[in-house]
């Protein structure tokens, strides 16, 4: 019985924890997929939009950087370098949002994923939608 319970507060942990996340930036929970695979992005920070595998895109590692908190500083920055602040990508243009707080605007894009995914300037990213974080030298830094 203690196993099991220590088992479930694992697993929820886990999931809390990701949720966690996703709640720490404006519209988490809504992230265009560039892919188009499935209408969100719900693995923020990572190289594919359904698994939290160990790749994370350079949203990921900056966000991770910055002790997972969204600052004005943060929002400002174009970490998938396609000329967008994550603030602008992610719908808090002004870099006001606080946690738990209604985002100005709707995400319009993702923050590490450099959008056109194929386009010139996102070549830095070795990365493509048939291959995510299996692309051949993909790593999301430019
Ligand atoms: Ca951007």
């Amino acid at each position: 019985m203690i196993i099991k319970s220590a088992i479930i507060f694992a697993i929820v942990g886990v999931i809390s924890g990701r949720n966690y996340y996703q709640d720490r930036i404006p519209n988490g929970h809504f992230v265009p997929n560039p892919c188009l695979t499935s209408q969100y992005w719900n693995t923020v920070g990572h190289l594919n939009p359904a698994h939290h595998t160990h790749l994370k895109n350079i949203f990921g590692h900056e966000f991770r950087a910055n002790g997972h908190v969204w600052t004005a500083a943060f929002c400002q920055m174009d970490s998938d370098k396609d000329g967008k602040s994550n603030g602008e990508e992610l719908g808090d243009p002004n870099c006001t949002w606080q946690p738990g707080q209604t985002p100005d605007g709707s995400a319009i894009g993702h923050p590490g994923i450099c959008e056109p995914v194929g386009d010139a300037r996102c070549s830095y990213q070795n990365f493509a939608c048939n291959c995510l974080e299996h692309c051949s030298g993909v790593d999301g830094y430019p």
